[in-house]
């Protein structure tokens, strides 16, 4: 079998906070295989390389900036929304790469990419560090995706990490139930525009609605219209993003102060 050209090679993007070591990463999974270009407009590097799966199968890696959340703060943490809500060219799987000793504050971007439809596997990086023990049998069923312990900069794990993105690419483990619910305003909204708004996912319909004064690709017209109706809605957008994090925080994590039910601290 032969290699398929560029254009059509698979597409995996390692998404993550800052820090979280997807650059790290990047580098054990491409070697020397790595291109840098721009994102327009922008000095930020976007850097992809190829990754080589097996003697057939070779895919196309992006590392994206880090970022926290869906809802951007930064420039860096737009490029990330736009590359899901605005590239033409989508994900066919997503690596999101979290730091284990950083987990509850790094998993809220894994539930709002999951949400988007994608398939995921969570990469817990660092296993190398002592300290803690986490349970990624727990997380696993929680979530319902992939969880592979590696740790980008020894090679822990990166084997197991390489195979899993195989079976993924050739099983996608897309679910059905969002783990964000809507809220009623946010389900008749994002049902209104339908079709319209071009994303299958009704998440990447709801970001759509939160994000359109700045997102490039959508037409004029639409863009009034989403503003016509919003406002004629009283759609309060920071509010509504105010109470999808905290609702995503509250199913993974049990009362305030307390740890994740899957996270260990080692005693010293
Ligand atoms: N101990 C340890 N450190 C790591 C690992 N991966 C990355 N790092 C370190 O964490 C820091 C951030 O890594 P980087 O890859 O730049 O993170 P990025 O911001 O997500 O691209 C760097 O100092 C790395 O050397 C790992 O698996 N184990
Ligand atoms: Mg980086």
């Amino acid at each position: 079998m032969s290699i398929p050209p560029k254009a059509e090679q698979k597409l995996v993007i390692l998404a993550g906070n800052p820090n979280s070591g997807k650059s790290t990463l990047f580098n054990q999974l491409t070697g020397l295989n790595q291109r840098v270009g721009n994102y327009p407009g922008i000095t930020v590097d976007r850097k992809t390389g190829t990754l080589h799966l097996s003697a057939e199968q070779e895919v196309t890696l992006l590392d994206l900036p880090g970022a926290y959340s869906m809802y951007p703060s930064s420039k860096d943490e737009r490029i990330v929304v736009r590359q899901f809500l605005e590239e033409k060219k989508q994900p066919d799987l997503i690596v999101y790469v979290a730091d284990v000793s950083q987990l509850e504050k790094q998993i809220l971007m894994l539930t709002q990419l999951k949400d988007l439809g994608y398939p995921v596997i969570l990469a817990l990086n660092m296993v190398d560090m002592p300290g803690v023990t986490i349970h990624a049998d727990q997380l696993q069923e929680h979530f319902k995706i992939p969880v592979v312990p590696i740790s980008g900069k020894t090679g822990i794990g990166v084997m197991a990490l390489k195979l899993q993105i195989v079976h993924l690419l050739s099983q996608p483990n897309v679910s059905e139930e969002p783990y964000y619910k809507f809220s009623l305003q946010e389900k008749q909204l994002t049902e209104y525009f339908g079709d319209r708004i071009p994303f299958q996912s009704a998440y990447g319909k709801l970001l759509t609605l939160h994000h359109f004064e700045w997102l490039e690709h959508l037409p004029e017209g639409l863009k009034s219209e989403i503003r016509s109706k919003t406002i004629a809605e009283r759609f309060n957008s920071i509010q509504s993003q105010i109470s999808e994090t905290l609702s995503r925080y509250s199913r993974f994590t049990p009362s305030s102060g307390k740890r994740c039910i899957w996270m260990k601290v080692e005693q010293a």
